[in-house]
């Protein structure tokens, strides 16, 4: 196989910087890059490193963004800030997307994007206007029910982002694989992704396309069960006067903290899994056949 037979699939890097904890951070990174090899694509992680945008980091990169204590968390508004400074960054999925198509690359896969935050929708994350201009096709598992999911979808579907669900007629919730709460449309097969990859792209219609993966089943934690954890972790949040960037990764961090291996289990299983979808769909907007594994 060619380089070109390998199309490339982008990885975000504020889930190594600000999402897991260490090692576990790295290794996961590591084991997403070798999925997507393994099925035939080139992994293309994203990442700033001493102002410099790069789309595809190098493993000494990937373990400094996982270790170093000065990684900014990088959004589309952070990014003139970095650059200028010369300073070190994990990407969100707005960075990550920006940086992706500015690479030639098309295709994205993250764990879950940012939305609209619970308490009456003054916290927007950037992910959302990203995916409005940005020709990017994100694989994710959905949004956490950490964020206000009707408002989230509400505000996609004002912004024109179609969202693919992805083996399933709902749009999934991070550790959950039911929202109660329908996607757009439903596709079973990475084809069937390319194919309204390509009607948007013809149509000149801007933006990019979400495809929304459910947790792997053996890995999921029920929507009723994370709830009461969600809230609590939202109070605390609200208590402590968090705002902007820190309330993602507070919420996090805290949820993992409450629920202890189990999200992590989760979150690790979800992310390869969009790996191996995002590669997939990559292959299929190439035309090309997966390698028999
Ligand atoms: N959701 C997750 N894990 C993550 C993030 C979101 O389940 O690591 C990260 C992603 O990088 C996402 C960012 O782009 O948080 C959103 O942050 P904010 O809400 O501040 O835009
Ligand atoms: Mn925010």
């Amino acid at each position: 196989m060619t380089a070109e037979d390998r199309p490339a699939v982008a990885l975000e890097s504020t889930v190594i910087s600000h999402g897991l904890p260490y090692p576990r951070n790295v290794e996961l990174a590591l084991e997403m890059e070798a999925i997507v090899r393994e099925h035939g694509g080139t992994p293309r992680t994203v990442g700033v490193i001493q102002g410099e945008l790069v789309a595809g980091l190098s493993r000494e990169q990937i373990e400094h963004l996982a270790t170093a204590p000065q990684v900014r968390k990088v959004s589309r508004r952070d990014l003139p800030v970095v650059v200028a400074r010369r300073l070190d960054g994990g990407t969100t999925v707005a960075t990550t997307m920006w940086i992706a198509h500015r690479a030639g690359i098309q295709v994205f896969a993250t764990g879950g994007i940012g939305g609209v935050h619970r308490g009456g929708g003054q916290d927007v994350s950037a992910d959302l206007q990203e995916l409005a201009q940005t020709p990017v096709v994100v694989v994710c598992a959905g949004a956490k029910a950490i964020l206000d999911l009707p408002a989230t979808l509400e505000y996609l579907e004002t912004f024109g982002v179609t969202v693919v669900s992805y083996g399933t007629d709902e749009f999934p919730a991070f550790y959950s694989r039911s929202s109660g709460l329908p996607g757009d449309v439903r596709c079973d097969r990475p084809e069937e992704v390319a194919a309204i990859w390509q009607a948007k792209q013809e149509l000149g219609l801007p933006g990019g396309l979400l495809v929304a993966v459910p947790v792997p089943e053996e890995a999921e934690i029920p929507q009723a069960e994370m709830e009461p954890v969600i809230q609590q972790a939202v109070a605390e949040a609200e208590a402590r006067g968090l705002r902007s960037a820190q309330v993602t990764p507070f919420l996090l961090a805290r949820i993992a903290e409450l629920t202890g291996e189990r999200s992590l289990r989760a979150n690790l299983a979800l992310l390869k899994n969009n790996a191996r979808v995002a590669t997939q769909i990559a292959l299929a907007i190439h035309g090309i056949r997966e390698p028999s594994l």
